[in-house]
């Protein structure tokens, strides 16, 4: 469950490009016109590593939100990352 009362103060998905579920994502991010960080658990090893401790399982896409009071929420499956990034987009 994500906190719909703050916005995010900063998003970054981690994602890889042989992942057709990121790639879903990803066109929504573009579409939406937001602006998300993109950590690739391929390319670097320490961003699976992250992903892992941080939101309990290596799955992508997986979207890290973070709030201005430094809190900070592990959002998996791209149909529930999509829908939180249109509702954050609609703001
Ligand atoms: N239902 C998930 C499926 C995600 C999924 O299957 N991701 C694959 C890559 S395409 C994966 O990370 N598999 C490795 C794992 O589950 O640890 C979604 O829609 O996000």
């Amino acid at each position: 469950m994500t906190d719909s009362t703050q916005k995010p103060s900063h998003l970054a998905l981690y994602e890889h490009e042989l992942c057709g579920f990121c790639q879903m994502v990803r066109r929504s991010t573009a579409n939406l016109g937001l602006e998300v960080e993109s950590r690739n658990i391929l390319r670097e090893p320490r961003r699976r590593q992250e992903l892992i401790e941080g939101g309990g399982k290596g799955m992508v896409p997986c979207l890290r939100i973070e709030y201005p009071d430094s809190r900070v929420e592990w959002l998996y499956e791209s149909a529930d990352i999509i829908d939180y990034l249109k509702r954050v987009a609609g703001d």
